[in-house]
């Protein structure tokens, strides 16, 4: 599964809990993006999940659910991307909330479509960076450190920085993306327009854009623009 992911250069993300109109949803999956990922760290529920799914899939591009909430996992998603929090000490978001999940629903699993994505979360004032206690004042090296980890030590594919609402230390981004090897360095995080897709792509592999979306839809469209036809 992973060779879906190696190339994608840009995603979309789309929060089920907000609105979308139906010309902005096609204007979005018909902006040559590679993926939409869904997925946001509060109010996802399975049937505002399961709506965005079944609007997304009337398209062709590959639609995966970034799973946070038990409650909220809809089968018939291409891919499954499954965060483990890489600087928190609560291990609820390491492995713990993983294996409960695993216990009650092991069965229904389909292994061959998860990817798991090794999270190093750094806005405070972030929902996520809340939710899971994420020790967002990280040093160069503290974050070259979370990066081995994840990608040394516990193998993981992806490695995602995290920024979720503002714009990034992109020089930690660069030392990540040096420190993770194999693994693919996603970017989120604040990326705007143009210039900031520009420069959130030239140090890691994919970049996600979020929130500007439903901000200023044109802008959102021009970050395709910007690591697709420099
Ligand atoms: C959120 O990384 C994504 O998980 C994108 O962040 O909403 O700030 O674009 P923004």
């Amino acid at each position: 599964m992973m060779e879906v992911v190696k190339p994608w250069r840009h995603v979309f993300k789309l929060d089920p809990e907000r609105e979308l109109g139906e010309d902005a949803l096609e204007a979005v999956c018909m902006s040559g993006t590679d993926a939409i990922m869904i997925g946001g760290s509060s109010g996802v529920t399975y049937d505002n999940t399961v709506d965005l799914m079944s609007r997304v899939r009337r398209y062709e591009l590959p639609c995966v659910l970034e799973v946070s909430d038990l409650e909220a996992v809809v089968p018939g998603f291409d891919l499954y991307m499954i965060p483990m929090v890489l600087n928190t000490t609560d291990s609820a978001w390491t492995t713990g909330r993983h294996r409960e999940a695993i216990e009650r629903y092991g069965y229904l699993i389909p292994w061959e479509a998860l990817i798991p994505e090794g999270y190093i979360v750094l806005n405070p004032d972030s929902t996520v960076a809340r939710l899971t206690g994420a020790d967002t004042d990280l040093s160069l090296a503290a974050a070259e450190a979370c990066a081995h980890v994840g990608s040394k030590l516990m193998n993981l594919p992806v490695i995602y920085v995290e920024y979720s609402g503002t714009f990034g230390d992109l020089q930690l981004v660069e030392r990540v993306r040096r420190a993770s090897g194999q693994a693919r360095v996603f970017y989120g995080g604040g990326i705007r327009d143009r210039e900031t897709a520009a420069q959130a792509a030239s140090v890691s592999d994919t970049i996600v854009v979020g929130n500007i979306i439903y901000e200023n839809l044109t802008k959102a469209l021009e970050t395709v623009e910007a690591v697709h036809n420099k």
